[in-house]
């Protein structure tokens, strides 16, 4: 309970801080996006990385007030780099499950783009597939998001052990391919073989695909073979504070 205790106060001492890792387009080579992913810096228990602290904001409810900080700073962040005279990248954010669902969301998303000024446009949201199980409901939710311009991606696509029907009846623009799928296709055929269909099926629905973990040269050339539209990853950068950020836009080629 100590994390949960510590948890309730992370925003108001200002201890959660968000980090960016770039996508780049395998086509154009330019960078595209950045997707935030929050981290919790304790003064004394250190870095807490999300893995740990968002199952207990999940169980506490602390995530309604945490995915709303995060929400809100990285649409400000994203402005201030383009006013700073930064390449005009989407934003992509992480939203939980708990938070796509809840009666808020909607009205939180037009708030934080009103105050930023925001263009929708440049807003992506990253769902895991445990967000669409309610078919209706994540239905209603993306046509709202859909009427507003912004685009949603699939994190983690592949794992969530959730049938494909969503891909035909939901109005998703992106697959963010898992990266266990990309993990062994310099060395194994069928792994190969599997991520090329993924891409091929997703193309084939109209669906832009991101590689999450691309960590070599080799996977990207793979993924370049492949058609697969973005990537992300060790092999470009890891995820980046700010400056960090800003640093490698201003030095990338
Ligand atoms: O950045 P890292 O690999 O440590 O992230 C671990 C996991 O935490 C990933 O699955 C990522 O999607 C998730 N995560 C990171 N930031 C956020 C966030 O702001 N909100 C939610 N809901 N999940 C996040
Ligand atoms: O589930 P999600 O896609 O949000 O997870 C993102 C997390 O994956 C980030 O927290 C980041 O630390 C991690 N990550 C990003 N790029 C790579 C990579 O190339 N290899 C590995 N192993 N992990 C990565
Ligand atoms: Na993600
Ligand atoms: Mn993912």
């Amino acid at each position: 309970h100590v994390l949960e205790n510590e948890l309730k106060f992370a925003i108001s001492r200002n201890e959660l801080q968000l980090v960016y890792q770039p996508k780049v387009s395998i086509t154009t080579g330019e960078i595209v996006g950045a997707e935030a992913l929050v981290r919790w810096e304790h003064p004394t228990m250190g870095t807490i990385s999300p893995i740990k602290f968002i199952p207990t904001a999940e169980t506490t409810g602390l995530i309604y007030s945490l995915g709303s900080w995060v929400l809100e700073e990285s649409c400000k962040k994203r402005q201030e780099w383009v006013e700073r005279g930064f390449v005009d990248l989407k934003i992509s954010v992480n939203i939980s499950a708990l938070q796509f669902k809840e009666e808020y969301f909607i009205p939180i998303i037009d708030q934080v783009l009103n105050e930023t000024r925001l263009d929708p446009s440049n807003l992506e949201i990253e769902l895991t597939e445990s967000a669409l199980h309610d078919e209706q409901q994540a239905k209603k939710l993306l046509k709202i998001l859909e009427g507003k311009k912004i685009t949603v991606s699939i994190d983690d696509f592949g794992t969530g052990y959730s049938s494909l029907s969503y891909l035909q009846s939901l109005p998703i623009d992106t697959l963010k391919i898992d990266r266990s799928f990309i993990k062994d296709i310099e060395t194994n055929d069928k792994s190969y073989k599997l991520l090329e269909s993924i891409v091929s099926m997703a193309h084939s629905l109209n669906l832009n695909v991101i590689a999450e973990g691309v960590e070599t040269k080799l996977q990207l050339l793979m993924l370049k073979e492949m058609g697969c539209n973005e990537i992300q990853g060790y092999f470009l950068s890891k995820p980046l504070y700010e400056a960090e950020l800003l640093h490698f836009i201003k030095t990338y080629k």
